[in-house]
């Protein structure tokens, strides 16, 4: 906690005293000195200590008092449910009769107050991009520019002086832990390495274990594909999606609520999931882990078990399950039947930890009918997609062409490699880098995408899809 927060903090506890006191007199049949805000104000300038603007303080002390009735834009109150001081909110349009106490506690203008929020650190850090941004945010060319002009009374600068000597504390601390994962990672992977180094990052979990992902953001979850909610609330899903957001979240949108038994079917759209050394999947569960089984897949349909989580650990290793280079795009999670004082788990977010970047075409894009001549429209797909691969600097370009399941298999598979040959051709000529190691296989109509059971699954599954991994 910087000292801002505990300045903060202090503030509130005795805003509290401060309201029950004017309560109790209130009570005690004392005429109301609540009357307008103008008359408050003259009122205060009488009194001596505290001076305190109680007008504004009244409605943040009284949704404080109501179990948090005021919230921010978030919907989130004073506290987070973890305890702490929600920085977001005091950042916020609900946060300012707080902002303007603090200013007068402080001693300091409520200028002041704002400008020396800009530098204070959102709520926890997240990933050592969080804490890289917090960094950035501790130069913030206004709070510069106001030192500089020379307006800034001493009691800003000594707060702000505190509040960046704590912050960089704080992400120092952060980067080094996140360090310490990124090593233990590379030393059971010797070989692997991040395709792009300025994605890869290391996140944190609600109970402050951290993981590194060589992938960054695209090594989690892309969509829903089903959710079977369980009892007695199973809801939001799509909170699973995205990056982990630590323990900052914690309101409902941001994490699925499994519910007991809950199934919860995700699929990974510019990532596969495929087995490296030591743990492969992990699942970021808020609070206490709920015993969740995993299941993978690569067309949805037929699924590995590939075991489950449990034993107070997010991870989860599918080596004894899957075949070497094999890869996954989609997960299965369900909440097992343990009643533990949480009904059922609930996930902020899941991570293929090293898995490889995917990037699909389709064929309709690519070529005509039975062909696997690259159209105009193609080719410029292609030189489109070179563009995004430009910071990848080496690795494994595996280029896969796939059929529905409509013609003879023999014909579908020798379609497919063609297409794939054509796509790697055409995708060689934008890519002038000769470290990348290059693959092409027709697959046909093996390994469909989604069922073959409509026109429109028919056509997800003819398609060419590019992964690159790093061996
Ligand atoms: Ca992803
Ligand atoms: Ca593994």
């Amino acid at each position: 906690m910087t000292n801002m927060k505990k300045l903060f903090t202090i503030c509130i506890f005795l805003l509290l005293v401060f309201y029950s006191c004017k309560k109790d007199k209130t009570e005690n049949g004392i005429a109301s000195e609540v009357t307008s805000e103008e008359s408050i104000d003259k009122h205060i300038e009488d009194e001596e200590i505290p001076q305190i603007d109680v007008s504004e303080l009244m409605n943040v002390m009284g949704g404080l008092m109501s179990g948090g009735a005021t919230k921010d834009s978030t919907g989130q109150g004073m506290f987070l449910s973890n305890g702490q001081l929600n920085v977001d909110f005091l950042k916020s349009d609900a946060g300012k009769p707080m902002r303007k106490t603090f200013a007068q506690i402080a001693e300091v203008t409520l200028e002041e107050v704002d400008l020396s929020l800009t530098i204070m650190p959102d709520n926890d850090i997240v990933s050592v991009k969080h804490a890289q941004a917090i960094e950035e945010d501790l130069n913030n060319p206004k709070v510069e520019a106001y030192v500089k002009s020379g307006k800034a009374s001493s009691n800003f600068l000594e707060l702000i002086t505190d509040a960046r000597a704590e912050a960089k504390k704080r992400t120092a601390n952060f980067k080094k832990l996140a360090q310490i994962e990124k090593e233990k990672f590379y030393k059971e992977n010797p070989t692997w390495f991040a395709l792009d180094e300025s994605k890869e990052d290391t996140y944190i979990d609600s109970r402050n274990k951290m993981i590194y992902l060589p992938l960054g953001d695209a090594s989690f979850a892309d969509a829903v594909v089903e959710f079977i909610p369980g009892k007695p609330e199973g809801k939001t899903p799509e909170g699973a999606l995205g990056p982990a957001q630590g323990s900052i979240l914690l309101i409902d949108k941001d994490c699925v609520v499994m519910g007991i038994k809950g199934v919860l079917t995700l699929f990974f759209e510019d990532n596969v999931i495929t087995n490296v050394n030591g743990p492969d999947i992990y699942v970021f569960e808020v609070g206490q882990i709920e015993p969740t089984h995993i299941e993978i897949s690569k067309n949805g349909a037929d699924w590995i078990d590939v075991g489950k989580i449990e034993g107070g650990t997010g991870s989860l290793d599918i080596h004894d399950s899957v075949k070497a280079g094999d890869t996954f795009n989609y997960i299965r999670l369900t909440d097992l039947d343990t009643y533990s004082g949480m009904p059922g788990a609930d996930i902020d977010a899941v991570a293929a930890i090293g898995g490889a970047l995917r990037m699909n075409l389709d064929s309709a894009v690519l070529f005509e009918t039975g062909k696997y001549k690259l159209k105009d429209e193609g080719i410029k797909a292609i030189q489109e997609l070179a563009v995004k691969m430009k910071d990848i600097k080496k690795g494994t370009i595996t280029v896969e062409g796939h059929t529905d399941d409509v013609g003879s298999e023999a014909t579908n598979k020798s379609l497919s490699l063609a297409r794939a040959k054509s796509v790697s051709a055409e995708l060689k000529k934008s890519i002038t880098n000769t470290v990348f190691k290059w693959k092409e296989m027709g697959f046909g109509e093996s390994k469909p995408l989604v069922e073959n059971n409509s026109e429109e699954n028919r056509a997800k599954n003819r398609r060419v899809e590019i992964l690159i991994l790093p061996n």
